[in-house]
């Protein structure tokens, strides 16, 4: 198939799920074109069936807010065209799916017609779409599009339950890369950061309110409190300073708390956790708990949106209700017991293998050739 990928092109798992779909699918012998503003972070290596361009606004003084949308209705008019696509991928509804729409429209005129598949990835319906700002454009492209695929059953329920969607919305989770996401042997890592075999904490986020980095922060007060720890964050955004301030006030030093910005390999950091934070208060699926459970990494979580989904309570980790810290220190201190340690790294990677990205693509090639053979 000749794929367009349309998709925010930063670390977000978003961003992250489309161009490793886009990777996939390429070393299946799919043609891939990648349609952003700029190149995405994850497409790092190159393939002859990979391609990708750019979305480019020309500056106006008249412009406040540059139109990014017409922007990229035009081109994907142009790559659809130029390109023969048979279909069209869109990443996050805001505003790839009412853009996707304008251009399926300008098409039709043009005698093209291409189906438009919208994966909704979570706060472009639980937090951004849900705002009247936006609503009914993101019910009319949702129920525009050929396909919808949610990352959770749960992100599905809120879907139904927010906005009038007529369309069947098929659950496709996100998927790992086995191969990169698999513990490594770091162990000179691990002497340099936990020289007296600390146990290694970690949350990997993008530093927004929504992932509650100051209960990471208090989860790991309660630990080391019991027992020697330490906690690394990946990763950065607004909150960082007032995090960076609660850090200091608990009297946490650079030493106990280690900020290492948005590395690109954060797998190497998760060969050398222990265990995984994730508190958020919304979540649709939490891809950066997978990647951890990938390394052999057991996770302690909230209950929020698809995670229940991902991280089995008792199995692989352990889940509490949002906010409810003493309980996530409980739990920390209980899966890093020596006793059991050992059996929630092993079920945490063996739950990661359900999502191997062989299970989950063909799920994905399944939907094109559904909408494709619609048409
Ligand atoms: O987590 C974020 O804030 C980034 C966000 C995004 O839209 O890029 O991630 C969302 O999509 C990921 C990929 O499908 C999911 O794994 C994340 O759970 C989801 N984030 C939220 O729902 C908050």
């Amino acid at each position: 198939m000749n794929i367009g990928i349309v998709c925010y092109p930063t670390f977000g798992g978003s961003g992250v799920v489309a161009t490793e779909l886009g990777k996939a699918l390429a070393l299946k012998g799919h043609r891939v074109h990648f349609i952003t503003y700029s190149q995405p972070v994850r497409l790092d290596f190159f393939n002859e069936n990979l391609f990708y361009h750019e979305v480019y606004i020309p500056p106006y003084p008249l412009f406040q807010f540059p139109p990014y949308e017409l922007a990229l209705a035009s081109k994907m008019v142009d790559i659809v065209q130029n390109e023969k696509l048979d279909v069209l991928h869109v990443h996050y509804a805001i505003p790839h799916a009412s853009a996707a729409y304008m251009a399926k429209q300008i098409l039709i005129t043009k005698g093209i017609r291409v189906p438009v598949i919208t994966t909704l990835h979570g706060t472009d319906i639980t937090l951004v779409g849900k705002d009247a700002s936006y609503e009914p454009v993101v019910t009319f492209s949702i129920n525009q599009s050929d396909g919808v695929t949610a990352v959770s059953a749960d992100l599905r329920r809120e879907t139904y339950e927010y906005f009038a969607i007529e369309k069947d919305i098929e659950v496709i989770p996100n998927f790992i890369n086995l191969e990169r996401f698999k513990k490594q042997n770091k162990s000179h890592f691990k002497a340099a950061i936990a020289p007296d075999g600390e146990k290694l904490l970690v949350h990997t986020s993008n530093f927004r309110s929504v992932k509650r980095v100051e209960d990471v922060v208090h989860i790991f007060d309660g630990v080391r409190k019991q027992i020697p720890a330490k906690l690394l964050l990946v990763g950065d955004g607004p909150d960082r300073p007032r995090i960076e301030k609660i850090c200091r006030d608990l009297g946490l030093l650079s030493n106990d708390v280690r900020f290492l910005g948005k590395l690109e390999a954060v797998e190497e950091v998760l060969s050398i956790a222990d265990l995984f934070l994730m508190p958020s208060e919304k979540e649709s699926f939490g891809l950066a708990a997978l990647e951890a459970m990938s390394c052999e990494v057991p996770v302690i979580s909230t209950n929020a949106g698809g995670i229940p989904e991902l991280n089995v309570h008792g199995v692989t980790g352990m889940v509490s209700n949002v906010g409810d810290v003493a309980d996530m220190v409980k739990n920390s201190l209980y899966v890093l017991e020596d006793d059991n340690l050992p059996r929630f790294k092993e079920a945490a990677r063996a739950r990661a293998e359900e999502f191997a990205v062989d299970n989950i693509v063909p799920r994905y090639e399944a939907c094109y050739q559904r909408a494709i053979d619609a048409q």
